[in-house]
């Protein structure tokens, strides 16, 4: 049984997962760089362990570090949060192997889904739409001209050991293709020691919408509606809500049904999001994501159920705490992610925070683990914190968004707070009509 919860992270994440332990009745172990010493989750942790410098490859990513720290400190359960070592296989293997519970899921759930192939094949057989392409990866050109020439172009090449947006190349006619192919192939080897890739249909103005699901080791699945994540920049998200307003309710209970039924089909279990292009009105599935996400705050919003909660619920052997049927949508959410950034340049800006005032009231949420006084250390991602807003209607959550963001105060560093004080103003954002480019040309009129 998980009493003692060691959170593998930092930051906001580090205290989102102290909160839902400490609700549950549980004890944490938060482990830090030599750099986050002062951070707030340390702060409140029962207990902290330092696992080394600054740099993450000699903290964060350090699996035996992180491990030992768990058994020094007697934890049952290690929770990775999001990026660092959370979608890492070997490092579920090894937390297993020492007798601790990986709160996530299988080793091989996260592997199988860490190659974008056979993450795609998995889908396929599952009954899910995916974008049309070479089933399985590129052998010849000759074979992917051919391939190219059935679905028509242009054609994107994405690497197997891809994902996030890393190792895509674009082939406008046959004559590119030869080309495009060398290239990822090259890229991909280079960058994932793995020269895998396959072919696709190019979607030009998809909006980007993913599902979350959960699953116990029960065979209980559940989805929980969507996420639109259409506005980002290079390939990070800005601003997410939910639900979509791309999608109307008959829409959303098909694809999430569809989405349920494949993660039971593939006897997952833990936290997982299935993301979706979605153009025309057709859905296409690209990549699942093993992890809880960044923007899982949304989510929560419109269903009032703590993911991290039933993270370790599941994780713990535990059934889901509810049913499909409980799972009702109420309202609108949005987030806005708060980056210590120069609002038009993105160029961060790391520092101390000498003002910080969080917005409330209510329907208003604020994850951060900021505050007056703290320094945000240069060897990190640069966001700050989340805040996010519900309304009982999209209207009445951009109206409750743009009071909360005119109440808060971050002093000492730039941050990405006016550039969502112009979101909240733009046409385009308040009708919901936008795909996933439109942030970037937004930027580039300015
Ligand atoms: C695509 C696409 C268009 N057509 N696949 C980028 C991240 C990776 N998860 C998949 N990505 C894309 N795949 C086809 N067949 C366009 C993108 C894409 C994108 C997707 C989601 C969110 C933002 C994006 C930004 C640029 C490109």
């Amino acid at each position: 049984m998980i009493e003692k919860v060691l959170i593998a992270n930092r930051g906001e994440i580090a205290l989102r997962i102290h909160r839902a332990c400490k609700e549950m009745g549980l004890q944490t172990v938060a482990v830090h760089s030599e750099a986050d010493r002062d951070a707030m989750a340390v702060r409140l942790a029962d207990e902290s362990v330092c696992i080394g410098p600054a740099p993450s490859a000699q903290s964060y990513l350090k699996k035996s570090q992180i491990i030992a720290a768990a058994e020094i400190t007697n934890a049952d359960a290690i929770h990775p949060g999001y990026g660092f070592l959370s979608e890492n296989a070997q490092f579920a293997e090894m937390v297993e192997a020492h007798d601790l519970i990986f709160i996530g899921p299988t080793a091989d759930h996260i592997r199988t889904m860490g190659d974008k192939i056979a993450a795609k094949q998995t889908m396929i057989d599952a009954g899910v739409p995916v974008v049309p392409g070479s089933e399985g990866g590129i052998k010849t050109i000759s074979e992917a001209k051919k391939i190219a020439k059935k679905i028509g172009y242009p054609v994107l090449i994405k690497a197997a050991s891809g994902g996030g947006g890393r190792g895509m190349k674009v082939a406008e006619t046959e004559k590119d293709l030869e080309t495009a192919i060398k290239t990822a192939k090259t890229e991909a080897k280079a960058a994932f020691g793995d020269d895998a890739v396959y072919l696709e249909k190019y979607l030009a103005r998809p909006r980007h919408i993913e599902i979350q699901i959960i699953a116990d080791k029960h065979g209980n699945v559940c989805h929980l509606w969507e996420r639109d994540c259409s506005l980002q920049r290079r390939h990070q998200k800005v601003f997410e809500e939910a639900p979509s307003p791309a999608l109307n309710q008959a829409q959303r209970e098909e694809i999430g049904m569809i989405v349920a039924k494949a993660v039971k089909r593939m006897g997952y279990r833990g936290a997982g999001t299935m993301e979706f292009l979605y153009e025309d009105g057709e859905f296409y599935f690209i990549e699942m994501n093993t992890r809880i996400q960044v923007e899982h705050p949304v989510t929560e919003m419109i269903t009032g159920i703590d993911l991290i909660r039933e993270q370790i619920r599941v994780a713990d052997g535990k059934k889901l705490s509810f049913t499909q049927e409980d799972v009702i949508l109420v309202g609108h959410a949005i987030e806005c992610r708060i980056n210590a950034e120069h609002p038009e340049t993105f160029v961060p800006s790391p520092g101390t925070i000498t003002e910080f005032h969080a917005p409330g009231g209510l329907d208003v949420r604020l994850d951060s683990a900021a505050y007056a006084g703290y320094k945000i250390p240069p060897h990190y991602d640069s966001m700050i914190g989340k805040l996010i807003v519900h309304g009982r209607t999209r209207n009445e959550c951009i109206m409750r968004l743009r009071r909360a963001l005119g109440e808060m105060v971050v002093g000492g560093v730039n941050t990405t707070l006016p550039l969502h004080q112009r979101l909240v103003e733009a046409q385009d954002v308040i009708d919901g009509n936008y795909d996933i480019h439109w942030l970037e040309r937004f930027l580039g009129l300015k």
